[in-house]
């Protein structure tokens, strides 16, 4: 079963999705969008009251594999928008949700090797390495920056862009799903809420209204359980790295607010964040969830 003292392998989740999906028919459909590498299938749930005619913000979670922080929030978060009493925000914004879209990878950190970061196709036939970075994999000034054309590398971009084919299914969601206002995918670690560009030092021309609603939803996140956030853009809060979903969301996909939020710890346990904080991180992540729900039911 599934609850938030522990982390889940892939099948308990997307079985709980669909049992979630059972039993709030009036408030949650899921869907399956697409099958990875290794035939998984890949599913996305949809989340509103009364038709999706509404803004959007789409979410995703687990594009690295290890980051297992990552699912773990953002599952907690879907069962709290359907189980606690979000009614409003639900009548006035749609939230389209990816918690886990590198499943062939997440499965692997569950049976052979806990830090493996990629996917696990099989691209390389030198070496024998698998699995390029999800994160270097989309068509937007691809394998420019911080990435590496090497498939033995973590962060190889791939053989071309959007070679990994859980990203084309994550691709067209965004591409199909009208009037998406907001995207927020989901890392760890460091404590970071960053928004384009990842490709250059320069900043988006309307970076300060990016910038604005990030200090709002980090505010109330901080406020829960005093958990320091940094902000910014992600070349000048990180590193530069081209080929990023979020960079894809805001320069091809034409979402406005495309943010990368990068999960609990700052480093003391990293990926391997202990089964408490499960519960402390998605308590705080969902208070910055629901004020960027608001900024979009209130602007849109
Ligand atoms: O390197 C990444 O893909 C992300 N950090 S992580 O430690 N979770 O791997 C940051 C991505 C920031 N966005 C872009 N560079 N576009
Ligand atoms: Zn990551």
């Amino acid at each position: 079963a599934m609850d938030w003292a522990d982390y889940h392998n892939y099948e308990t989740i997307t079985a709980w999705m669909a049992s979630l999906a059972a039993q709030h028919p009036d408030l949650c459909s899921m869907e399956q969008v697409g099958t990875s590498y290794e035939g998984r299938p890949m599913y996305l749930l949809t989340i509103s009251k009364g038709g999706t005619d509404k803004p959007g913000i789409f979410i995703d979670g687990d594009i690295h594999a290890r980051e297992w922080i990552s699912p773990a929030v953002v599952t907690y978060m879907v069962n709290q928008l359907l189980t606690g009493s979000h009614d409003d925000l639900l009548s006035s914004v749609v939230f389209y949700v990816m918690p886990v879209i590198n499943p062939d990878g997440y499965s692997y950190t569950f049976t052979d090797d806990r830090l493996w970061r990629k996917t696990r196709s099989h691209t390389d036939s030198v070496f024998g390495c698998m699995g390029a970075d999800p994160n270097r994999n989309w068509d937007f000034h691809w394998n420019e920056v911080g990435a590496s054309s090497n498939p033995c590398s973590e962060t190889y971009a791939g053989p071309h862009p959007f070679s990994e084919v859980e990203m084309q299914v994550v691709r067209d969601q965004i591409t199909r799903l009208g009037n998406l206002k907001v995207y927020l995918t989901f890392h760890s670690f460091s404590q970071l809420w960053m928004y384009p560009w990842g490709f250059t030092t320069d900043l988006p021309s309307d970076w300060k209204d990016l910038d604005d609603l990030a200090q709002d939803a980090v505010k109330a996140l901080t406020a829960i359980h005093g958990t320091h956030y940094e902000i910014g853009s992600s070349t000048n809060t990180i590193y530069a790295a081209a080929g990023g979903s979020d960079d894809w969301a805001k320069g091809v996909g034409g979402v406005k607010y495309a943010y990368t939020v990068e999960l609990r710890d700052q480093g003391n346990y990293g990926f391997l964040l202990p089964r408490s904080q499960i519960i402390p991180t998605g308590e705080e992540t969902f208070e910055a969830l629901k004020v960027v729900g608001s900024f979009v039911k209130n602007t849109y």
